[in-house]
């Protein structure tokens, strides 16, 4: 279905984003601060940058803020990080509120340590308006001449709502665009600035003359100590080795197309730092992170070694050669994060357990609105062994099978579970006859299961499975909650 797009931005990047959007059918204005900018590319209908990516003649240009941001569907900040403040400030008087916004641009602002969608988010709530601006942050492995080119590419589209992130999911993909949501934005855009640090010191390396070897170590070190970051900042491991951190951390710290590369080649290679952005010409994402990146790991006293050894070259005039020396030369460390007691006890204990025959149960369920009837039935079923296995139904069983309409997502009630301390494995119901399955795949010695399906499953016991039925609480049900809070 065709939509309005604006997109605030005429770089690179906000350029090949709306280019596929007209392509793909949908009306898109493109806005720019630069006059000259505007002109130019609505009279050539080229981006200097793109020199082979023809803009669609239907795309409007405009050097009026407001008319690129009235009665969109979806805003588009494409412009670099330390302009977002100044455009978002320029466009709140002409954003409604409950606007959806992607924003593109990738940093974190150096004083409030806010992410691009933050920095939005707190100019457009500045005199209470926006209440409920909905932002997005769109980002991944995405070099913007591959874009325009229509080559194969995926990204991620990510907002604390799911359903946000998915109408911005339908809306960019495209069979050359493959769209991932996620709901930890604050995750995505963490990899989006720092990863550009990361690349930087890739480029050193490069600069330096060193080889595969140094750049591996780099990507996989610089992830590990980004990924340490994060979850000290609550975001979600996978993020990190998604499409947003890794993938995004190699496509910039390995091509020539990556600015932050480049630059990190030159100030390698013996440029002065401020000869070698002024000789990339444009904006260096990773050199504005580093401040940002850096007040984040002293808050969360993380350590990231290579993002101080880029500051102690960009900012501390080092020698780089100097600074990978000492890199080289740290303590030696273990690669995994947990302590080894940690990996030790973990071992032990699990061992301690097969040796003395750890008991594994089995219990399934919708656990929708989880409450303290669920909780009784988990802990007596915990208690029945040294492991629970909870299956739970998915979204997809309840409605086709259970007829039962949750309130809360699979992955959402999946990660209820997990936080439990009785719950070891969460793993998916999505049909009835699996039972007979999982208690081989997963050596269980008990089932268990509320008596109000007392005899349903006594047939296990053909498979050496204990059946226990335990009673029920009898006094609280999801049914009544949602029909007490109806009343
Ligand atoms: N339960 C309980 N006390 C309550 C509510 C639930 O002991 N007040 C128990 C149920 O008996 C069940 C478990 O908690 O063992 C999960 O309850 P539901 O989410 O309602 O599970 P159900 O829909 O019964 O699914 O294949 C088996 C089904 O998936 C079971």
């Amino acid at each position: 279905m065709t939509q309005t797009i604006g997109v605030l931005g005429a770089g690179t990047w906000g350029m090949a984003l709306a280019r596929m959007l007209a392509v793909q059918g949908h009306r898109v204005t493109v806005w720019s601060a630069l006059p000259h900018e505007v002109d130019q590319l609505a009279a050539e209908r080229v981006h200097p940058n793109l020199p082979d990516m023809v803009i669609p003649a239907d795309i409007i240009f405009t050097k009026n803020i407001e008319e690129v941001c009235r009665g969109q569907a979806v805003l588009v900040f494409a412009v670099p990080s330390p302009y977002v403040r100044a455009t978002a400030a320029a466009a709140r008087p002409f954003i409604p509120d409950g606007q959806i916004i992607v924003d593109v641009a990738k940093g974190i602002e150096a004083d409030t340590l806010y992410t691009m969608t933050e920095v939005i988010r707190d100019e457009l709530q500045r005199d209470g308006g926006c209440r409920n601006v909905k932002l997005v942050a769109l980002s991944g492995p995405t070099h913007a001449e591959e874009v325009a080119r229509d080559l194969p590419t995926t990204i991620v589209s990510a907002a604390t709502d799911l359903s946000v992130a998915q109408t911005v999911q339908s809306l960019f993909m495209n069979t050359c665009m493959r769209v991932y949501t996620n709901v930890d934005i604050l995750g995505v855009e963490l990899c989006g600035a720092v990863k550009n640090i990361l690349a930087l010191a890739a480029g050193i390396s490069v600069g330096l003359g060193y080889g595969d070897n140094a750049k591996a170590a780099i990507i996989t070190r610089g992830m590990a100590e980004l990924t340490r970051l994060g979850l000290a900042m609550g975001c979600m491991e996978q993020t990190f080795s998604g499409l947003a951190g890794m993938g995004d951390l190699i496509v910039t710290a390995t091509s020539r197309h990556s600015r932050n590369n480049r630059c990190g080649q030159l100030i390698g290679s013996g440029v002065r730092p401020a000869d070698a952005i002024a000789a990339v010409g444009m904006v260096v994402e990773g050199i504005h992170a580093i401040p940002a990146a850096l007040k984040l790991a002293r808050r969360y006293g993380v350590e990231m070694p290579i993002v101080e050894a880029v500051d102690s070259v960009v900012s501390g005039g080092a020698d780089p050669a100097e600074a990978v020396r000492e890199l080289m030369s740290r303590g030696a460390k273990d690669e995994l994060t947990t302590t080894p007691y940690d990996v030790n006890f973990e071992n032990n204990h699990l061992c301690d357990g097969r040796r003395n025959g750890m008991k594994r149960v089995i219990t399934y369920g919708t656990f929708d609105l989880l409450h303290y009837g669920h909780i009784n039935l988990l802990r007596r079923a915990r208690a029945l062994g040294d492991y629970l296995v909870v299956a739970l139904s998915t979204d997809e069983f309840n409605r086709d099978e259970k007829n039962k309409t949750c309130y809360f997502t699979y992955e959402q009630r999946k990660m209820l579970l997990e936080a439990m301390r009785y719950v070891d494995l969460v793993i998916p119901e999505s049909d009835w006859d699996q039972k007979r399955r999982d208690v081989h795949e997963y050596h269980i010695d008990t089932f268990v299961m509320g008596d109000d399906w007392k005899g349903k499953f006594d047939f296990l016991k053909e498979e050496g499975v204990e059946v226990v039925y335990l009673p029920r609480t009898p006094e609280v049900s999801t049914t009544e909650i949602k029909q007490d809070l109806a009343k």
